[in-house]
């Protein structure tokens, strides 16, 4: 299997966050990606390609072009008042405020994100389109006739939605990946989220359509971030009503329940019939992962990838998170060593 990979990757790389009332390192760190890439090295699953440039035009059929703007030059504005320290936002248009996009830096911080736990620094716009590019040249290998190839990519983006980033998300490049696979190849696409946490961007963007099937096993939101999307009851609206399924699991769950669930999200992407396959590989369900509560050892990301492959469709996989970092590159080796060894 082809692996896609730039070392712009690291030209993002946040101070702090600001995680239960203290401004604390980064989870989402460039190491991550490092060990991801010595393990898959070691392995020889595949081969190591740089990624090829794509250009504006497939982020903008996903993303807004405010929003794009905004991340694009934000930074600039942002060093010229406070100096070489990450832009974090600290307040949100919640119920009952306008919709107004501000003038103000701080306010537009607030418009377009979700979180306080995801900084914009000097190389954010850099490594989130290096990290686009990188997924859609994975795609352009499936697309000529790969069975499986591998985005290896950071920052993550499964949070991030038309107009919104957060959860260490700015650019939604699975989302943008299946939108291209959509506009070129004219077949469906299912989306199989297996991050920990739940995908609510790539939910966002493909509610009310019924070309993009997403399918998302992850901590309950009434426990979990990003707490305000990724229920049982949201099945998609209008024509995409029946084409968006979550399985939120509780705090401890073990292996034995999350396959339960996961064969059930694959029977429906079966039954769907579409083109492509692609997986939102997050491995934060591993067991010592520092932020998630899920139970899964490094075995079961290799049941993880037979049974994907199990599917026989083409899978373009895409690295979303993990930050046990030992181990991140041992449990993604797992899933991707275990699709192609299973035809
Ligand atoms: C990104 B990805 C909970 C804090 C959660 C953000 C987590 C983002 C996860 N106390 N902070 O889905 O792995
Ligand atoms: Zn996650």
């Amino acid at each position: 299997m082809d692996i896609v990979f730039s070392e712009r990757h690291a030209r993002h790389a946040g101070r702090g966050e600001l995680y239960d009332g203290k401004l604390v390192p980064c989870f989402e760190k460039p190491e991550r990606a490092g060990l991801v890439l010595e393990r898959v090295r070691d392995s020889g699953i595949g081969e190591i390609i740089p990624p090829v440039a794509h250009g504006l035009e497939p982020l903008q059929r996903v993303h807004s072009q405010d929003y794009l703007d905004f991340l694009r030059t934000v930074w600039q504005e942002w060093v010229a008042i406070r100096g070489d320290i990450d832009a974090l936002p600290l307040n949100w248009p919640v119920r009952g405020f306008s919709q107004r996009v501000p003038d103000s830096i701080d306010g537009r911080l607030g418009f377009y994100s979700m979180d306080a736990a995801t900084p914009i620094t000097g190389g954010t716009w850099e490594a989130a389109t290096a990290a686009a590019d990188s997924t859609l040249t994975a795609l352009a290998r499936v697309q000529s006739g790969e069975r499986g190839a591998f985005a290896l990519v950071r920052p993550p983006r499964h949070h991030a939605a038309r107009d919104v980033f957060g959860g260490y998300c700015y650019l939604n490049n699975a989302a943008i990946a299946a939108q291209r696979f959509v506009d070129q190849v004219g077949e469906r696409v299912a989306i199989l989220d297996v991050d920990y946490h739940h995908g609510n961007g790539t939910q966002s963007i493909f509610y009310d359509r019924e070309d993009v099937l997403f399918q998302s096993l992850h901590g309950d939101p009434r426990q979990e971030f990003p707490y305000f999307l990724g229920f049982a009851d949201e099945r998609g609206s209008d024509a995409g009503s029946g084409f968006n399924r979550n399985f939120p699991l509780p705090w401890g769950t073990q292996a034995e329940t999350w396959f339960e669930a996961l064969d059930e999200a694959l029977r429906e992407i079966e039954a769907y019939r579409p083109g492509l396959v692609v997986v939102s590989l997050g491995v934060d369900t591993f067991k010592d992962d520092p932020i998630s509560h899920f139970l899964l050892d490094s075995d079961d990301f290799s049941r993880l990838g037979e049974r994907i492959a199990r599917l026989g469709l083409p899978v373009l996989f895409v690295l979303e998170g993990g930050y046990a970092v030992e181990e991140i590159g041992i449990n993604v080796v797992n899933v991707l060593g275990a699709y192609d060894a299973t035809r």
